[in-house]
């Protein structure tokens, strides 16, 4: 796969509102936007540092995956996966890894926030961290 750039870092929070006075009032950056993912059961917000972006998700149900995530942290956010812009394609990039014996998560690409094409692929087999590769 021909990954050109790195997309976006998800970090996982409780709240938005109670996160985002760190990002703007101590490190400076500017949410640009606010959306629900309703099928990921989450809501994200954007800020844009250069030219990688950061995506502070929240869960909106207690069974998102991210509301799991938070819980087995101890109740604490955190970086929660790594998302790579892929230039030739994420359906071409899911074949590579799948032949290359990685899990997929997703079999085929799907429509992710911002209206990226996006898949994951499962931490248990990218060295522990959830891996999203995406396009526009
Ligand atoms: N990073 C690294 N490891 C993770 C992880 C993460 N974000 N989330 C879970 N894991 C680990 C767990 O710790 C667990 O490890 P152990 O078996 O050693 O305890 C293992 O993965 C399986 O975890 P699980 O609790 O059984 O499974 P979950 O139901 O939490 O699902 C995962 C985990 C990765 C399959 C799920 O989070 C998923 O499908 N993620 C892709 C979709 C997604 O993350 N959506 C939210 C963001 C949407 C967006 O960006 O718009």
């Amino acid at each position: 796969m021909k990954i050109s750039h790195i997309e976006h870092l998800g970090i996982a929070v409780k709240s938005i509102e109670e996160s985002l006075p760190y990002y703007e009032n101590v490190l400076g950056l500017k949410c640009y936007n606010i959306e629900v993912v309703e099928d990921q059961k989450v809501k994200t917000a954007f800020l844009k540092v250069g030219e990688v972006k950061l995506e502070l998700l929240e869960p909106t149900s207690p069974e998102s995956t991210v509301a799991k995530f938070i819980e087995k942290n101890n109740g604490r956010g955190g970086i929660h996966h790594l998302a790579f812009a892929v230039e030739d394609g994420v359906a071409n990039a899911l074949a590579e890894a799948s032949d290359k014996g990685i899990q997929l998560i997703d079999k085929a690409p799907r429509k992710g926030a911002e209206n990226l094409n996006i898949a994951f692929l499962h931490p248990k087999s990218t060295q522990g961290v959830l891996t999203e590769l995406c396009e526009k």
